[in-house]
């Protein structure tokens, strides 16, 4: 059995994590990642039969039942990954019933998988009825991003309208563009819904005066949706008080779009 501490898998997570804190959008505990994992390359790793304790998540996975994931444990601190994965990470799998997840490494100094599980699981299920290649679920408070939902309106239209203004290359990475949620009680059941709801459309959703949950095939993919918006937003926040003197205009994001063979939300433009 190899190392799990040498697993490309635990690798990743630690390097994100870290920076994503450095980046400062991961305050104290703030921010949370699931990595859908391949079986095989775990058992690599780890006895698959060995079940170190079972979570009851409080809602039917059922979609999932089997499936491996790496996640972020509750009340832990990017920060600290990257010097104690083994107590800040767990590696679960969801057990037949699609309501406990089997803990097979991590928490070792005792927690529980990230209080956003339902909106994770839940998104997982989401983006895979629509994109089978999906494995990373990203949710983070980066801070442009997070200034610019308290002077743009939370509609989503209009913020990924502005977004795509911001930097040439936004119609191109998120030609889907971005879901918004209003403020909502986080950690519970009815945001995940509510969140993989919007997942069925959008690989980025924000979470109104929150932060955002970004999903995709892998961990670049999906840092990289998120990193460009953040990046949008930061443009926004450094010029929402100057007067606008020139934008790119919708003519230019269709050329975009059609150059680089994006399939974008034509009706989030005004055409
Ligand atoms: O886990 O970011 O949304 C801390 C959070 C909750
Ligand atoms: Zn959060």
């Amino acid at each position: 059995m190899k190392n799990i501490l040498t697993a490309p898998f635990v690798e990743e997570m630690k390097k994100v994590t870290a920076n994503m804190y450095r980046l400062g959008w991961d305050e104290r505990n703030g921010g949370n990642i699931s990595y859908m994992l391949d079986t095989n390359e775990v058992a690599e790793y780890l006895d698959l039969n060995n079940v170190i304790r079972t979570i009851d998540t409080g809602f039917n996975a059922e979609k999932l039942i089997g499936k491996i994931f790496i996640v972020t444990g509750s009340g832990k601190y990017f920060k600290n990954v990257i010097d104690d994965p083994e107590a800040n990470l767990g590696i679960i799998r969801i057990a037949e019933d699609g309501t406990t997840a089997e803990l097979l490494w991590g928490y070792n100094k005792g927690g529980r998988p990230t209080s956003e599980l339902p909106a994770h699981l839940m998104s997982h299920m989401a983006r895979l009825s629509v994109d089978p290649e999906n494995r990373v679920v990203m949710h983070t408070h980066p801070t442009h991003t997070l200034a610019m939902n308290y002077v743009h309106e939370l509609d989503e239209k209009k913020f990924t309208h502005t977004l795509w203004e911001m930097c040439t290359e936004c119609i191109v990475v998120f030609p889907d563009g971005v879901g918004v949620l209003p403020w909502m009680l986080c950690g519970t059941n009815e945001i995940g819904e509510a969140t993989a709801k919007k997942m069925e459309e959008f690989r980025l959703v924000v979470w109104g005066m929150h932060g955002i949950y970004g999903a995709g095939k892998d961990m670049d993919e999906t840092f990289g949706l998120i990193e460009t918006v953040e990046k949008a937003a930061q443009i926004y926040m450094l010029t929402a008080h100057l007067p606008r003197i020139n934008t790119i205009k919708d003519s230019e994001m269709v050329e975009l779009a059609e150059f680089f063979g994006v399939n974008y939300r034509k009706d989030f433009l005004n055409l």
